[in-house]
């Protein structure tokens, strides 16, 4: 069994119920991190603030089994995909899995922005703070916001 974490947001319709159905579908999850509200970054300007959360997972299944399951994800979550970076129902990122390194053209792990990110880095350091720089300068408020336990 290895230590895996997926990354996890939604910032368009029922945002936290979203997340819960994709939580209790996905295999494997061992700890959830606290949820988080965040304001977007990248994409279109207007759209709505993301809720985030990382889970962890204890699971033989190889990167490619998660990359299915994060697709399939948000397929059930009627994710539409007409817009780089715009507003989504449901993103499920495999971030990294424990001694692996993928480097293909639709998978790379651990996921290549995932140390810039603090909506990805704040939820990871509640379940794994070993895999957080120390020295993590901690974004204001208004980016990246703890609201409470998912
Ligand atoms: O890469 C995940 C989707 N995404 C997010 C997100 O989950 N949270 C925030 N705050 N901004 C984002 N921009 C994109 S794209």
């Amino acid at each position: 069994m290895t230590r895996a974490f997926l990354g996890l947001g939604s910032n368009l319709g029922d945002r936290l119920r979203l997340l819960h159905d994709a939580v209790d579908a996905i295999p494997d999850v061992v700890a959830v991190s606290r949820l988080y509200e965040t304001a977007p970054v990248g994409g279109p300007s207007g759209q709505g603030p993301f809720l985030n959360i990382v889970v962890q997972l204890d699971t033989a299944r190889s990167a490619r089994d998660l990359l299915e399951l994060c697709r399939e994800r948000e397929a059930a979550a009627q994710r539409e995909r007409k817009e780089r970076w715009g507003p989504r129902t449901l993103d499920v990122d495999v971030l990294w899995i424990e001694g692996v390194t993928v480097d293909d053209p639709d998978l790379i792990v651990p996921h290549p922005r995932m140390f810039e990110r603090a909506f990805v880095l704040l939820p990871l350091r509640d379940l794994a703070p070993d895999l957080v720089p120390a020295d993590l300068v901690d974004p204001s408020e208004d980016d990246v916001r703890p609201i409470g336990n998912f």
